[in-house]
Parts: C-alpha cells; structure tokens; sequence
C-alpha cells in the first residue's frame, strides 16, 4: 500500500485529459470523446473493458453458485409491450461475500484500476459504492421494466447530473458490466439518450414503451463492455427476447458526500473486508468528505487529502 500526502502525488501520468479539481492534484480523465458523449446521451459505452478471461472468471462463479439465485417478482404489465411470462430478472446477490475463490472477480471490480477515471470524472475524486452489488440475468420471456429516472424535472440531489466549471457530476451511476452478447433486438437495458438533461415528465405511454419506441434505444453490446449510466438518465429494461440467457453485473456508486441506498448505516465494517486492498476497502467507506481516503489512478496508491472536489 502507498499512501500519499495530498500535493506529493508527482507521479506522471501517460494518457488522456487531465484536470486539476481545487489546484490540488492532477488526475486520469475519461477522454475527450468519452465525456463528450456522456454529457450528450447521459450514458457511455466502453468497448472491451474487461478482458475474455475476467468475463470467463465471473460467469464461472455465477455458474457455481446457482443457489444464490432468486426471482424478481413479476410486475403487472398486462396488456404493455413489456409484458412478458416471467418476472424482468434472476438476481443473484452477496457475491463479495461468497466463498472464496467465488467471492474475487466481483472483488476485483470494485476498484478497478479501468473503471477509475470515469468515476473520478463523473463523481469527483472520492467515490463509493452505494447498493449492494448485483448481478441481474434474464432468460426468454422475462419481462421487461417501465423507464424510470427523470432528468431534470425536478432537482433531485441523490440522482442529477451538472455541468459547471469544466466538469460533469451526477448523483448516482451504475457501472453495468455486460457478461453475456446484447445483440439488436435483443432486449435488456434500453435508455432514452439525452434524458438526463429533461425538463418536461416522460409521458407513461413513453415510459410503457407504448408511443414514440424510437426514442428508445436498446443498447447492443458485447460480453466484458461496460455500459456507464447516470440514473437521471431514462431508463428501463424491454423483453429479454434471445434464446441465450442475459447476465449484467451491477456496481453501483456515489460521490463521497452521498449515501442513497438508506438501511441503518453500520460504520462497523464486517470482518470480511479486512481481506481486501485497502483501495477496495476505500470504496465501501461510509460518506464524509475529510481526510477520505482516495485512489490513485494505479488502483491501489491512497491519498488522504483534507477535503477535495466535493
Ligand atoms: O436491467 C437493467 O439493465 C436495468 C435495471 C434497472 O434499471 C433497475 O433495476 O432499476
């Protein structure tokens, strides 16, 4: 572990944009291509973001563990195009508790060292996961989900997205790593591009995917791409009509000063997380902003700077 004092980081760093968040520090940027289409569809997809042996490793523990799999509970859609035989997904959850060696791949994705310039550019420095982690599978005929998440319609602290200043920030994001094809036609996640920045309601015939279904894109992808949304952006999930089974692992996060997913917050960590690096360990902090620890771009260095970027 290497632990930085905030101002010594002079570690250089090689590719993309770099920004400088309260004079403090430099830091890893999604690129310029990547932020303007985030900014303007209010999603992102990174093209083999994972590589075919941690998509391997991750379908294998979910194979191994088909006791942990449940349904969601099957909602009325009658007489929507959603509707379908069975409930929109399997879940499977608790996957960074399952048994060794069960439990690491979906360790390892906490902290990805990949994943961390896009949370840093879209939350500021100091992010955490919010939810449990979850992995959602569908087979044909599951149904699909009405679109939720409503832009700017009303300013909802916990799930916005702003500009101002040079950056982007949202509330909530989720990381979706697709671990099976999403081919055209096939359903799964569908957004609605530009969303996040609405000011008018979706009408609920839109949002039943009943009018208007080609402002509704379904978004192909491969098996270890990563699907990057913010949950103002509109979103939803249509009929799962392949004939292969879905499987998306779903990491959710927010920035350091938010917690969104309510319970009693325990700020006893279980025994378990003594077992992870100490960036992992970073990203299951509770929210506070002063002396947070965060990670540097490698994945595993931590600062401890007094406040930043918030
Ligand atoms: O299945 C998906 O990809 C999206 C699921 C979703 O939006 C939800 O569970 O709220």
């Amino acid at each position: 572990m290497k632990i930085l004092a905030a101002n010594q980081n002079s570690q250089k760093l090689p590719i993309w944009g770099m920004i400088a968040i309260n004079e403090q520090v430099e830091f890893v940027t999604m690129n310029d291509r990547e932020k303007y289409l985030f900014d303007l569809q209010g999603f992102l997809v990174v093209r083999d973001f994972l590589s075919n042996t941690e998509v391997s490793v991750l379908n294998q523990a979910i194979d191994a563990n088909p006791d942990k799999r449940f349904e969601h509970p099957r909602a009325d859609l009658d007489g929507t195009p959603l509707d379908g035989e069975f409930g929109p997904f399997w879940h499977y959850d608790g996957m960074l508790t399952w048994p060794d060696p069960w439990c690491q791949p979906f360790r390892h994705l906490l902290a990805h060292p990949k994943v961390i310039p896009y949370l840093n550019t879209l939350l500021g420095r100091g992010w955490k996961l919010d939810h449990s982690v979850d992995i959602l599978t569908a087979t044909t005929g599951c149904q699909g989900m009405g679109i939720h998440g409503s832009g700017n319609v009303t300013f909802n602290g916990s799930r916005f997205y702003a500009y101002q200043n040079n950056r982007m920030r949202c509330g909530l994001i989720v990381c979706e790593y697709y671990l099976t094809d999403v081919n055209p036609g096939d359903g799964g996640l569908c957004v609605i591009p530009g969303s996040h920045k609405a000011n008018f309601p979706c009408p609920d015939d839109i949002r039943m995917w009943e009018t208007n279904q080609e402002i509704v894109f379904n978004i192909p992808a491969k098996a270890g791409d990563l699907v990057i949304f913010n949950e103002a952006t509109s979103h939803g999930v249509l009929p799962w009509r392949a004939a292969h089974e879905r499987r998306v692992a779903f990491y959710r996060y927010t920035p350091k000063y938010l917690h969104y997913a309510g319970g009693v917050y325990q700020m006893q960590m279980p025994e378990w997380v003594s077992e992870l690096t100490e960036a992992q360990q970073a990203v299951l902090e509770p929210p506070y902003i002063y002396n947070r620890p965060l990670i540097e771009t490698d994945g595993e260095t931590l600062v401890r700077p007094r406040r930043e970027g918030e």
